[in-house]
C-alpha cells in the first residue's frame, strides 16, 4: 500500500465562475502537433485523464482547438525542457518546444489548478536552470537501503529489480517536480549489484529505463570500478589497455540491451570502494577511461569527489579530512573528458547540519561539476525529526565562490558561469516502501522541494514549502481559500514548522559548525565523543579550555583552499561567521560570540531553546487535529513525540558534557546533569 505522494488528486470544489472556467478547460483539451504515439505524449494524456476524473468527476475530451490547448510549438525558444503557460479569457495554453517541456508544463498546470494558482491572465515561462536534476538512491539489491529511513527499497526485492505500479507513481511524482535523472542503486556497489549490468538483469533494467523515459527521466546506474575483476581479470587498472577494452565491450553490451541508459555513477577510492589509486593512477585516469568507453552511446560518467582517508590515526594532528576533496581534485581541473561530471558534496565533510560550502566549488574552473546534497536525513534527524532542508540548499547555491568575480555555486553547477555543457544537482533520496514513501510525511517536502529547486533555483524555500503544503495537505482551485479559515491555518502552521525546522534541529545538535557528536554508525542521537578517537577524521577536540579545529593557515591550512576574500574571511575568527566558528577555529569556551554570549553560554542556551522550539512545533501541529487528513495528522504527531525525546537527549547529553568538561555553570541556573 502506498499513497501518491503529492499527486493524490482529490475532488475540487467548483463553486465560483473561475473554478467553472478551470473545470471546463480541463474537460476540453487539445494536444496540438504532438505525436500521439510518443511515450511522453501518452503520459501527458494519461495524467490529464487521471486529474480531471478525480478533480471534476468527468472524462477529458481530447479534440481540436479546445479551451485547454497543449501545444508543441517547435518555433518557441524554450529548449527541450522549458514551457510557457498562459491563460486568457479564450482559454488556457501550455506551449513548449520539446515533449519534455510539454510534460513539465502539464504537471505545472495541474499543480496550479489544485493550488489556486490558475488566475485570469496567468503567465509563466520557465526554462529549467540545471541540465541534470537527479536523485541518487542508495538502494541495495537485497531490498535494504543504506541510510534509508522509510522502509525497504521499492526498486529491489530479493536481488531482483522490480517494475510495478509503484514504480510508475514514482516516475510521475519525480517528473512532476522536473527531475530528469535517477540512479537507482547504492554507490557502494556490492554483491548482486555488480551484475545489474549483465544478462541477469538487462530485461528489467531496460523495462525500467523505458518507463522512466516516458516521463522524461534518464536511468543511471552506480557501477563497481573493479567490475572487470568480478569477471576474472586480474586488475582494474584504468591505464591498462586490456581493462579499457573490457569496459568498451561491456558498454557496447550494456547499450545494446539498455539503449536509453544515461550512464554511470561512480564512488571510487572511498570508504573501501575500489578505485584508480590502487594502481597508482589518479581520479581523472579512472573517470576518463570509463568516459571513453561510454562516449559512443552519449553516456555520461558521474564521478564522486567524496574521496578521503577513512583510516586516519586520530593522533595525527596534521591530516584534515576537510581538505581531502580539494587536494585530490583541484590539480586535475581541466583534465576530465567532456562527458565526465564531478559530483561534489555540498560541504567538505559529510552532510552535517552546518558545514561550509566545499572549496571545490570555485576551485575548479575547467571541469563539469554538479552539487550533491542529501535529503535522506542521515545526520539531520533521519526522517523522525522534521528538518526541511531547502533553506540549507538555497544557502549553498547562493554562496559566492568569487570564481570569475562573483560566481555562486548555483551559477557554476547550472553551467551559467563556465563554458561547460554538463552540470546540475543530485540529491541522495529519502524514499522507501513506507506507505507515505518518506517515513515522516513532512520529509516529503524535501523530496518535492529538491526537484522544484533544481528546476528553478530562484524559488525561495518558503514558496516551495507553500506549494507542497497546498497540494499535499489541502487542495483548492480557489486562490482565496488560502487567505482565511482552514486554508490559511494549515498553510501558516505548517510553513512555520518547516521553515524554522533546520535551525531548531541545529540548536539541539552539535554546536557552531563542529558537527558529528552522533552515535557512531547509526548517526541518530548524541554521543559527543563517539567519533573522537576513531579513524574517520571527524574530531571536535574538546578539552577543559576550548573546542574546535584550527583550520586556519596557522592550523591545517584548510581556509587557504577558498578563493579570496572567503579565504581571509574564514581565516580570521573575528570575521568567520559564528555558526561555523568551531569548524574553522579552536576557541576558548569564554570567547564572546558576535551575539554577545560566551561559547559555553551559547551551547547551554541553544540546547534549551532547541527543545522548547520542538515542543512548540508539536503543539502547533496538534492544532491541525480534525482539519487535515487524520492519518497524516497522526503519523506526524507520533514523529513529533520521537523528535521531542531525541531533542531532550541531545540537550542533556551535550550540556552535561560541556558542564562537566569546563565546570562553568549555566548563567540561568537551569538543570544540567
Ligand atoms: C553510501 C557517508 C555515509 C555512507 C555513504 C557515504 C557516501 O559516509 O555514512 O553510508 O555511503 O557517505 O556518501 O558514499
Amino acid at each position: 500500500m502506498f499513497n501518491n505522494l503529492w499527486l493524490n488528486y482529490d475532488k475540487l470544489d467548483v463553486n465560483n465562475d473561475r473554478a467553472c472556467f478551470i473545470r471546463d478547460c480541463f474537460l476540453n483539451v487539445s494536444l496540438e502537433n504532438a505525436d500521439a504515439k510518443s511515450p511522453i505524449i501518452s503520459s501527458i494524456r494519461e495524467e490529464l485523464e487521471l486529474f480531471t476524473n478525480a478533480a471534476f468527476g468527468n472524462k477529458v475530451s481530447f479534440s481540436k482547438k479546445e479551451s485547454l490547448r497543449i501545444i508543441l510549438n517547435k518555433s518557441e525558444t524554450l529548449g527541450e525542457e522549458g514551457y510557457f503557460i498562459h491563460s486568457s479569457e479564450d482559454g488556457i495554453f501550455v506551449e513548449a518546444s520539446g515533449e519534455k517541456g510539454l510534460l513539465y508544463g502539464t504537471f505545472r498546470l495541474i499543480f496550479l489548478a489544485r493550488s489556486g494558482g490558475l488566475l485570469p491572465n496567468f503567465s509563466e515561462r520557465i526554462i529549467p536552470d540545471n541540465p541534470l536534476r537527479m536523485l541518487n538512491h542508495w538502494d541495495n539489491m537485497d531490498g535494504s537501503i543504506e541510510r534509508g529511513y522509510s522502509g525497504e527499497s521499492f526498486f529491489f526485492e530479493k536481488n531482483e529489480l522490480v517494475v510495478n505500479e509503484r514504480t510508475k507513481v514514482y516516475a510521475r511524482a519525480v517528473a512532476s517536480v522536473g527531475l530528469n535523472a535517477v540512479v537507482i542503486n547504492n554507490v557502494n556497489v556490492k554483491n548482486e549489484a555488480s551484475f545489474l549490468i549483465s544478462e541477469r538483469h538487462y530485461k528489467e533494467v531496460r523495462e525500467l529505463s523505458e518507463l522512466l523515459a516516458s516521463y522524461g527521466i534518464k536511468l543511471f546506474l552506480s557501477v563497481n570500478f573493479a567490475l572487470p575483476m568480478e569477471y576474472g581479470l586480474d586488475s582494474a587498472d584504468p591505464c591498462d589497455e586490456r581493462i579499457a577494452d573490457w569496459w568498451k565491450n561491456k558498454c557496447a553490451e550494456v547499450y545494446e540491451n539498455v539503449p536509453l541508459l544515461g550512464g554511470f555513477l561512480i564512488k571510487a577510492d572511498s570508504e573501501g570502494r575500489p578505485g584508480p589509486f590502487t594502481y597508482g593512477r589518479n581520479q581523472a585516469d579512472g573517470a576518463n577511461m570509463l568516459a571513453k568507453a561510454i562516449k559512443t552511446y552519449n553516456g555520461i560518467i558521474i564521478w564522486r569527489c567524496f574521496v578521503y582517508n577513512c583510516k586516519q590515526d586520530w593522533r595525527d594532528l596534521k591530516t584534515d579530512r576537510a581538505k581531502a576533496g580539494y587536494d585530490y581534485f583541484h590539480g586535475l581541473d581541466g583534465l576530465f573528458d567532456e562527458n565526465v561530471v564531478l559530483q561534489i558534496k555540498n560541504g567538505p565533510m559529510d552532510f552535517q547540519i552546518r558545514e561550509p560550502v566545499s572549496p571545490l566549488f570555485g576551485g575548479l574552473s575547467k571541469t563539469n561539476q554538479m552539487l550533491e546534497v542529501q535529503i535522506a536525513q542521515e545526520y539531520t534527524g533521519q526522517q523522525k525529526d522534521v528538518c526541511y532542508l531547502i533553506p540549507m540548499f538555497k544557502e549553498v547555491l547562493n554562496f559566492c565562490t568569487y570564481l570569475n568575480g562573483d560566481a555562486t555555486v548555483g551559477d557554476i553547477v547550472s553551467t551559467k558561469t563556465l563554458s561547460n555543457r554538463l552540470g546540475g544537482m543530485a540529491a541522495v533520496a529519502n524514499t522507501g516502501n513506507d506507505f507515505n514513501w518518506t517515513g515522516h510525511d513532512l520529509a516529503g517536502a524535501n523530496l518535492y522541494g529538491f526537484g522544484r529547486l533544481s528546476f528553478n533555483m530562484s524559488l525561495s524555500a518558503e514558496e516551495i514549502a507553500v506549494e507542497w503544503i497546498k497540494i499535499y495537505l489541502i487542495q483548492s482551485c480557489d486562490s482565496d481559500f488560502y487567505l482565511s479559515g482552514k486554508g490559511l491555518m494549515v498553510k501558516e502552521t505548517v510553513l512555520d514548522i518547516l521553515v524554522n525546522s533546520r535551525e531548531t534541529y541545529e540548536k539541539y545538535n552539535a554546536p557552531l559548525g563542529i558537527g558529528w557528536m552522533v552515535v557512531p554508525h547509526y548517526h541518530y542521537g548524541p554521543d559527543v565523543d563517539g567519533y573522537e578517537y576513531s579513524p574517520w577524521g571527524t574530531y571536535h577536540k574538546a578539552d577543559l579550555h576550548g573546542i574546535g579545529v584550527d583550520r586556519s593557515l596557522k592550523g591545517t591550512g584548510y581556509t587557504g583552499q577558498y578563493l579570496s576574500p572567503n579565504a581571509e574571511m574564514y581565516d580570521n575568527p573575528d570575521t568567520c561567521p559564528d555558526n561555523l566558528l568551531l569548524f574553522f577555529h579552536r576557541m576558548e569556551y569564554t570567547h564572546v560570540l558576535k551575539s554577545g554570549k560566551t561559547i559555553i553560554q551559547h551551547i547551554y542556551d541553544s540546547h534549551f531553546e532547541g527543545v522548547e522550539e520542538v515542543c512548540k512545533m508539536s503543539e502547533n501541529w496538534n492544532e491541525l487535529d480534525g482539519i487535515i487528513d487524520e492519518d497524516v495528522f497522526n503519523r506526524v504527531k507520533s514523529r513529533f513525540e520521537m523528535q521531542k525525546a531525541n531533542a531532550r537527549e541531545w540537550r542533556d547529553v551535550v550540556n552535561s558534557y560541556f558542564y562537566r568538561k569546563t565546570g562553568i555553570p549555566d548563567e540561568k541556573g537551569r538543570e544540567i546533569y
